[in-house]
């Protein structure tokens, strides 16, 4: 081992590891940009890594093709009872799970060398932060942590004094034999894969994959898994939630936090250059909100990561340019297409279709393969502090204080593009009720309709109906403070299939609507679903819009929404006696005026 470690349950825990991985050697790691480029220079040499000509300091990976997003299938919340983990959740006992997972721990090192990677969500030294020490013996996931978290000996000072951690073990589960040639992406069969958390004793233990939020346990894992069962338990919030800053031409500000599935268009939203003249969008997060109730009484967000782990695909100077401007350098691209002049390419990028690429198999592509050049959940990792449009409070300890939340999702039809909470009950309601389509961030079925509830289905740490309450008394606790609720849907499509509404910076306009609520400058009307802007109130000058497309975006179709109704009495009568009272009577309320 590469230095002494003070902290008692840190250097126990290393031992333990150990005795159970049996990994070559142990390195602690201290977050360095040394430390960085010598990885780098590891992972460059052994193949797994390729230098981008064409962007500083930037490489591409390629993931084996069985690993290439979160498997949900095989993600547990494994809690003292079922019950506690709820219906949403897939639950083995504590007592089993670490049984079956030491088994395939056992060994699971041998001929790597095990990274002690400690690590702060958050600011380092602030009270909102939390510590996490992550054991892993991907350096690739070594190398995604210094950009995603801020790993640093200053966090291993903290933790020599004594501080607390979050003991996060990972193990790619792909041990060397002795002279035995290693694969450019290691990992282990699907159902030997487990991200499984234990909530109760704040201890995630992740085996199997390389990939993203399977891996990079400070993200999902501790960010949102774990640290919802704490701030359940200890009275705030952690939720899958962006947050922008957006400053109207007089110069106010509005703070705004939205919950959306994973691909459906946070870090877009968070990047947002706003169409309309004289506003300002800056990024906090794209990806995570922890909130807490402030001195003021208000809702204050800090985002606690440090980096983006964005889709790449999709992403370009039309829909994205400050991620475009983001990514310039200093990035790592995980399943990318590599040109021939050494840079990255994906589908949507640009127009123009290269000849030649090498995909994200490592494979010869022309435009006549009739695959994707890059994965559809293809990635960037940049540091947050690389986005040109980065608030200058996005490190502010005391957060920020939230005026609006937005759920929503992708839905091709029934839902309008935005409407409004009647109340706090019914905002939970319409967050309880989120549906979505499925996209490539999860290894299944893509486009599969799916109540997705406050985006948090794959991340909530506890019983489902236990989050509901828990929204409905911070309500309770905020109340005339606390921020107005909306839903919005971007995806809305006509008949022919194509996209009614034309999204990114036009989605501005209908923020501008939802601050002219908060500020009530404007009215609106009431609907079965919520309140929707009056017309002439959504700003639309300078679009191309027609007006029947306009109306189809914004209409409300009474057999639609009747329609819908089973699937929510389903996703409801799943949380038993734990569905709280007032969101039965929501459902009530909404079936009667839908009439
Ligand atoms: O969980 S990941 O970090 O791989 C991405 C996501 O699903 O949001
Ligand atoms: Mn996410």
């Amino acid at each position: 081992m590469n230095s002494t470690v003070k902290n008692k349950k840190l250097s126990n825990w290393i031992k333990e590891v150990a005795a159970m991985c049996q990994p070559d050697t142990i390195y602690v790691c201290d977050g360095s940009r040394e430390e960085y480029h010598s990885m780098m220079a590891k992972l460059l040499a052994s193949g797994s890594a390729t230098l981008l000509k064409k962007r500083p300091r930037s490489y591409l990976f390629r993931s084996d093709p069985s690993d290439v997003a979160r498997v949900e299938d095989r993600t547990f919340i494994s809690t003292s009872s079922k019950d506690k983990a709820g219906p949403t959740n897939n639950w083995v006992d504590p007592a089993e799970l670490k049984e079956t997972m030491k088994g395939l721990y056992k060994g699971c090192m041998k001929g790597r060398t095990m990274y002690v990677i400690p690590f702060s969500m958050g600011p380092i030294g602030s009270p909102i932060s939390k510590i996490g020490v992550e054991i892993s013996d991907s350096p690739y996931v070594v190398v995604n942590m210094h950009i995603m978290t801020r790993v640093s000996s200053r966090v291993m000072e903290l933790l020599d004094a004594g501080e607390d951690f979050i003991p996060c073990l990972h193990s790619i589960g792909a041990p060397l034999a002795p002279g035995q040639q290693d694969v450019q992406w290691p990992c282990a069969p699907i159902e030997s894969k487990y991200i499984s958390h234990f909530p109760e004793e704040n201890l995630i233990w992740s085996y199997g994959s390389g990939y993203g939020g399977n891996a990079l346990l400070g993200k999902k894992s501790l960010g949102l898994r774990i640290a919802s069962a704490i701030a359940k338990r200890e009275g705030w919030l952690a939720e899958h939630m962006l947050i922008l800053r957006l400053t109207n031409p007089e110069g106010r500000q509005y703070h705004i936090a939205a919950a959306f599935p994973s691909a459906c268009g946070k870090t877009n939203l968070a990047m947002m250059r706003p169409s309309l003249k004289g506003w300002k969008c800056e990024c906090i997060g794209d990806d995570i909100a922890w909130m807490k109730i402030g001195a003021d009484g208000r809702l204050h967000a800090i985002n606690p990561e440090s980096g983006f782990f964005g889709v790449a695909p999709g992403t370009s100077y039309d829909t994205n340019p400050v991620a475009m401007d983001t990514i310039k350098e200093n990035v790592i691209f995980t399943n990318c297409a590599l040109t021939d002049d050494g840079d990255v390419w994906w589908e949507g990028i640009n127009e123009d279709l290269p000849a030649h690429l090498i995909d994200w198999k490592g494979h010869d592509w022309t435009p006549e393969s009739r695959t994707d050049a890059a994965h559809p959940n293809a990635r960037f990792t940049a540091a947050a502090s690389q986005c040109p449009t980065i608030c200058k409070d996005w490190e502010n300890p005391e957060g920020v204080p939230i005026d609006i939340f937005i759920f929503g999702g992708r839905r091709g039809s029934v839902v309008p593009l935005v409407h409004e909470a009647f109340s706090w009950e019914h905002g939970v309601f319409l967050g309880a009720t989120a549906a979505s389509e499925t996209t490539s961030a999860i290894i299944g079925a893509v486009g599969n309709l799916r109540r997705d509830p406050f985006a948090m289905k794959p991340f909530c740490g506890y019983n489902m109906g236990d989050y509901f309450q828990h929204w409905l008394t911070m309500g309770e606790r905020l109340g005339n403070k606390a921020p107005r609720i909306f839903y919005v849907n971007w995806f809305r499509k006509d008949q022919d299939g194509k996209f009614l509404w034309p999204g990114f910076s036009d989605n501005s306009r209908v923020l501008k609507w939802m601050c002219e609520r908060v500020d009530a400058r404007v009215g609106a009307q009431k609907s079965p679903i919520g309140l929707l802007p009056l017309e002439g109130d959504l700003d639309l000058s300078g679009l191309a819009i027609s007006p029947e497309d306009m109306k189809e975006l914004m209409s409300v179709n009474t057999a639609e929404w009747k329609a819908e109704l089973p699937d929510i009495d389903a996703h409801f009568a799943s949380l038993e006696n734990r569905l709280p009272e007032s969101l039965k009577i929501q459902l009530r309320d909404l079936k009667k005026r839908l009439g």
